[in-house]
């Protein structure tokens, strides 16, 4: 056997159920052809999202019974702040409800109107949060990112001379700060390397420009820093986080990714006291008090046992190989997808698979209903539906990348739910050929993948 099972054992299930083809295509005409309009009860294996639909594990749970709900100065509170300490080396640690809160706080702090962030790519959330603030986002990220068969080993990284030559070009001040997003989930899950963030660090240090991380999957990036990058096999996943954040001065997190919970996020600063005190002023009228920030006390407790099992190294294995595993099953059946494979999710080329589709047709978005009806599994959309139209002439049909996204969800399904994922796949893909893009029925004007109805052509 070439890798270990999973590393746990199961104390509690959650019965799913899969209804016959002939409801699943009733669901999803009900649902406008949107994936997202769907029941969750209908969805067989639901790839979705990783971001809160992890498994907690029996410490967690029990973290749950340590709530202290008070409402300044919990002892979970206290908890968290040391264990994301020792994690990053940052002095400030702020709460918040989750990834798009600490977006929120912090981005009105540093953003000032006009001034540009500049990132490998912005995930949506942080792109909303940077344009509400009035900055301008723009992504820089390497040009390999965009060739899906490209197998650069960190096609997260930022184009260094890009990067400079921006800030070259449009001078020091225009520039609120540099976010690198690790791992780089636009990209596919695709990790920056210490090398990168080492030169991307040295360019914000020498134009005084702060760099903060958007954090939501550090262990996971760490993970590929230990496994592709030269000098990092022999270390410890810890070392690997902290010497990541050193290049930094600040963090945002989801900890609905690798915190390893359902609900909470972060923002750490590494020692910046005033943008710290800034920060805790904001946050009163907008998460809630700066020692709850919008969370429970258990739901602090549980993130800071989160924190702590997400370096265990088996842990790591467990949950990259899995990804794997659906990856190279996809490639076993001819399926092209994002290589190398990703972090967190393998997604799956729709250009290439499904060429008779226009991009102004959502292929990738046409598969996801085409592979749930096949098989009751839900993936997303990450491409022109996604990306939206052009606010000038209203283009649409204009990214760069028709992804569909099959998240796997942290300590959840078994290697047998993927083997499934990879055989429905493969039955799908000898019908490509019958597979017919899709046409708004209607379309809302921001955010419009969530609510967008639709019907096949
Ligand atoms: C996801 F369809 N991600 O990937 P919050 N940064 C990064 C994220 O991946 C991220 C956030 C910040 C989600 C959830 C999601 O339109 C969508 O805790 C790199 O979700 O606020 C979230 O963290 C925001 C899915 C978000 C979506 C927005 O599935």
């Amino acid at each position: 056997m070439s890798r270990l099972p999973e590393p746990y054992k199961i104390k509690m299930i959650e019965p799913i159920r899969l209804i016959s083809r002939e409801e699943r295509k009733h669901k999803l005409i009900e649902a406008g052809y949107n994936p997202f309009l769907l029941k969750s009860e209908d969805v067989y294996i639901d790839l979705l999202t990783d971001s809160g639909t992890g498994a907690m594990s029996d410490r967690q749970w029990s973290g749950l019974m340590l709530g202290d709900e008070s409402y300044a100065g919990s002892r979970n509170f206290y908890y968290l702040k040391e264990t994301v300490q020792q994690l990053t080396n940052y002095q400030y640690v702020i709460p918040t409800h989750q990834g798009r809160g600490s977006e929120q706080v912090l981005f009105s702090q540093l953003i000032k109107k006009g001034q540009a962030v500049l990132g490998n790519m912005h995930f949506d959330t942080t792109k909303a949060h940077i344009e509400l603030n009035g900055g301008k986002p723009v992504n820089l990220v390497i040009s390999e990112a965009y060739d899906t068969s490209n197998q650069h080993p960190f096609k997260g990284n930022f184009d260094t001379n890009k990067l400079e030559s921006y800030i070259q070009q449009h001078g020091e001040e225009s520039i609120a700060f540099i976010n690198v997003t690790i791992t780089c989930n636009s990209a596919g899950g695709q990790p920056v390397s210490m090398e990168n963030i080492k030169a991307v660090s040295k360019i914000a240090n020498k134009y005084h420009i702060p760099l903060i991380f958007d954090a939501a999957r550090f262990a996971e990036n760490a993970y590929f820093i230990k496994m592709r990058e030269d000098g990092y096999k022999d270390k410890d996943i810890r070392a690997i986080v902290k010497e990541m954040f050193a290049y930094g001065d600040g963090l945002t997190m989801s900890g609905k990714k690798d915190g390893l919970v359902n609900i909470g996020g972060l923002i750490v600063i590494k020692e910046d006291e005033k943008l710290f005190q800034q920060c805790t002023s904001t946050i009163v009228p907008l998460e809630g008090f700066p020692t709850y920030g919008g969370l429970t006390g258990r739901d602090m407790q549980a993130l800071a046992v989160g924190l702590n099992e997400v370096v265990e190294i088996d842990y790591l294995h467990h949950r990259i190989s899995q990804v794997q595993l659906l990856g190279k099953l996809l490639v076993s059946y001819d399926i092209p997808i994002q290589e190398p494979i990703g972090g967190h999710a393998v997604f799956v080329d729709a250009k290439k698979l499904l060429p008779h589709i226009q991009p102004s047709q959502f292929p990738a978005h046409a598969l996801a209903c085409e592979l749930y009806i096949e098989s009751g599994i839900r993936g997303v959309e990450i491409g022109s539906l996604l990306f939206g139209r052009d606010s000038e002439s209203r283009k649409d049909g204009l990214s760069k990348l028709e992804l569909l996204r099959l998240t796997i969800p942290r300590r959840v399904y078994t290697d047998n739910h993927i083997q499934y994922v990879g055989e429905s796949f493969g039955k799908l893909s000898h019908k490509r050929s019958q597979i017919t893009g899709v046409h708004f029925t209607y379309e809302p004007t921001i955010l419009r993948h969530f609510t967008a109805r639709f019907k096949p052509i």
